[in-house]
């Protein structure tokens, strides 16, 4: 709430100012946040995207990037956003459904088998059907996801090799319901911890572990909190570009099509940026030290249908959701 009033206190008194180079005076100066350090893929494209608006807009747009949660946790620049506190921000579609339950889909445990299936459902009619969601729930939402990754699991204690060594394990999820219902069909102890919370939570012990795509162990230099790192594949998340609506409206039309063109190209730049540095990742990763394993998926995704996860799931979304998420998939889940 602080951050909200700060905000609107600050672009109120804020005065005009001409960047060199610029032709003009902003005439909207807007945020975006993000969860990610400055050096994630992300926030890499995200500074070209911004730049490419600023020249095609003359100057009249010019968005200031918050990396690493610095306007505050992921749950709080959500009400942020709402609030118009801050205009863009990118989220984890799995921890928007604190707010639009259906934009969880993509998480469903084991859904996806490769990337190849996951953009041709997220650019297709499984992102179009989240999208829709998000819109109806007052939100702007741009057409390409960002990649946030295939998540895996580690541990400060031992390899997961099979579901039974989740068998009461603390584990930190993101704060959302599926999270914390794929890790107790586990038989595991989730704890829903903000990322920015994350690495203190390591440090002081109270998780032993942890699941993230490979890019953000790297990017959160985790292996200095943690020494295992499974590569479970259990689910494909990533970062859906959302806006504020009235500030989104002030735009026009004009400035709108300039910066959905970029923002969506940023992110077409920003997958390719982190399939390139997957190839890389594993080697670096145990160059810090990380002890890596690879675990067969099968046992891990009956443990979850025995649990009645998939069916608890397929109630919760509904038949249509979840059709269309089968069909997106190619299989029955
Ligand atoms: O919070 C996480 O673990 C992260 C960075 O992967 C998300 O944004 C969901």
């Amino acid at each position: 709430r602080r951050h909200i009033l700060l905000g609107a206190a600050a672009g109120a008194l804020a005065a005009p100012f001409i960047r060199p180079g610029m032709a003009r005076a902003a005439e909207f100066s807007y945020k975006i946040a993000n969860n990610q350090p400055l050096e994630h893929p992300s926030n890499v494209q995200l500074t070209q995207a911004i730049k490419a608006i600023a020249e095609e807009t003359s100057g009249a747009v010019d968005i200031q990037i918050f990396p690493s949660n610095q306007l505050g946790a992921d749950t709080d620049v959500l009400g942020q956003l709402r609030a118009g506190g801050v205009e863009f921000f990118q989220l984890s579609p799995i921890i928007l459904s604190t707010l639009v339950p259906k934009s969880s889909l993509n998480g469903v445990g084991f859904a996806f088998p490769d990337y190849d299936t996951v953009w041709k459902a997220m650019d297709g009619a499984l992102g179009a059907y989240e999208r829709k969601e998000i819109e109806a729930a007052g939100l702007i939402v741009m057409d390409k996801i960002w990649d946030n990754g295939f998540r895996q699991i580690t541990t400060s204690t031992k390899p997961i090799t099979s579901p039974a060594d989740l068998e009461g394990f603390k584990i930190r999820v993101p704060v959302s319901p599926l999270w914390t219902s794929l890790f107790s069909a586990f038989g595991a102890a989730p704890a829903s911890i903000n990322f920015a919370e994350v690495y203190t939570a390591l440090q002081t012990g109270i998780v032993d572990g942890q699941e993230n795509p490979l890019a953000i162990m790297k990017v959160a230099k985790l292996w200095e909190v943690q020494k295992y790192l499974s590569l479970t594949n259990h689910m494909w998340d990533g970062f859906w570009l959302l806006g504020n609506r009235r500030a989104w409206a002030a735009l026009g039309e004009a400035n709108q099509q300039i910066v959905a063109k970029h923002f969506n190209e940023g992110a077409m730049r920003q997958r390719a940026d982190v399939m390139a540095l997957n190839a890389s990742l594993r080697g670096d990763l145990e160059g810090h030290g990380f002890v890596f394993n690879e675990v067969d998926p099968k046992p891990f995704e009956d443990k979850l249908r025995e649990a009645g996860f998939y069916a608890e799931w397929k109630k919760s979304f509904g038949d249509e959701a979840w059709e269309i998420l089968e069909t997106a998939i190619g299989r029955k889940l």
